[in-house]
């Protein structure tokens, strides 16, 4: 068999706001739209990617929590409604998802193989997080690709930036030779937000865009910093001060998918895309695209 591969990793952020300023039939509360430039980000970047015929999407959501190890889906259809406790009257969405259960069962059992905790999950009733649907709805709106989709393991929380980095690197590594193992094209999509200081009160309107704007101008410069490390392939640098940026700006990254891509990406040497930056709720984001070098990472 021919050795899977990944074709694209994406910094794929997921303000539930995006989703309901693009007003699709599955979301049922309905916007005048806003956060436009980063829906047009995801355009671009969904163009690119789709080009590339993945096989599988694969997320990895900081809203998928898990307490005990590090878990992903394992049965082939979830259907049901996801709803963001903080912003119900935005993100209403009903879902319905094919998984790669094969793909899922490689990662865990590669993750074991390097010593973490893994767990397939395989409660029909389960409820998808709103992270992982909004990062998959943007990158693929027809949902006619299998997903894969992994929890954020809350070691971060629970222990320190460091020890969450260093096991996220490993599940990192552990989907790379899954993905290696599979033969399929695979699309990486790290769920996370930049900086993530936010506002406390929501505007009347909530896609009143006069209201949209970055928190606090050292948050800007933190995002700004770590973008220029993308845009130079300088990914080694921005592992390095990823706990600096996570306690300076409260970065959402804290919750290891970016960590978990940039390892699985072998740690990029080669410039990233910035597809678009934009704030939401005052929280940085930006939609980055590190597409593989001919012939792919692995
Ligand atoms: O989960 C989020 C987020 N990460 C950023 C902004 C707004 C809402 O939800
Ligand atoms: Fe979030």
């Amino acid at each position: 068999m021919k050795k899977g591969k990944i074709v694209a990793g994406v910094l794929a952020p997921h303000p539930p706001h995006l989703v309901y300023g693009e007003n699709p039939e599955q979301n049922e509360p309905k916007s005048d739209g806003g956060w436009e430039a980063l829906r047009w980000a995801y355009e671009r970047c969904r163009r690119s990617v789709l080009s590339e015929a993945p096989d599988v999407l694969l997320v990895h959501s900081p809203h998928w929590q898990t307490i005990v190890g590090h878990h992903v889906l394992g049965l082939e259809r979830f259907q049901g409604l996801s709803v963001d406790p903080i912003f119900p009257h935005l993100f209403r969405y009903h879902y319905d998802l094919r998984v790669d259960v094969e793909l899922s069962q490689m990662i865990a059992e590669e993750g074991a193989h390097q010593g973490l905790t893994m767990k397939v999950m395989k409660n029909p009733n389960f409820r998808i997080d709103y992270g992982s649907i909004t990062s998959l709805h943007l990158m693929n709106p027809a949902w006619n690709i299998p997903v894969v989709c992994i929890s954020s393991n809350n070691s971060p929380y629970y222990f320190s930036n460091e020890v969450g980095q260093e096991q996220m690197i490993r599940l990192g590594q552990a989907t790379k030779r899954a993905i290696e193992r599979s033969g399929k094209r695979c699309v990486l999509l790290a769920s996370n937000s930049l900086s993530h200081r936010h506002f406390t009160s929501e505007p009347d309107l909530p896609e009143d865009m006069s209201h949209e704007h970055i928190y606090h101008h050292g948050q800007y410069l933190w995002d700004m910093k770590v973008l220029e490390l993308m845009r130079e392939g300088r990914c080694q640098e921005l592992l390095d001060i990823l706990p600096e940026f996570i306690d300076m700006s409260a970065a959402e990254v804290k919750a290891g998918s970016l960590a978990w891509m940039l390892s699985a990406l072998d740690v990029p040497t080669y410039p990233a895309e910035i597809h678009g930056y934009g704030t939401v709720i005052g929280t940085g984001n930006a939609v980055v695209e590190w597409k593989t070098q001919p012939g792919g990472a692995l």
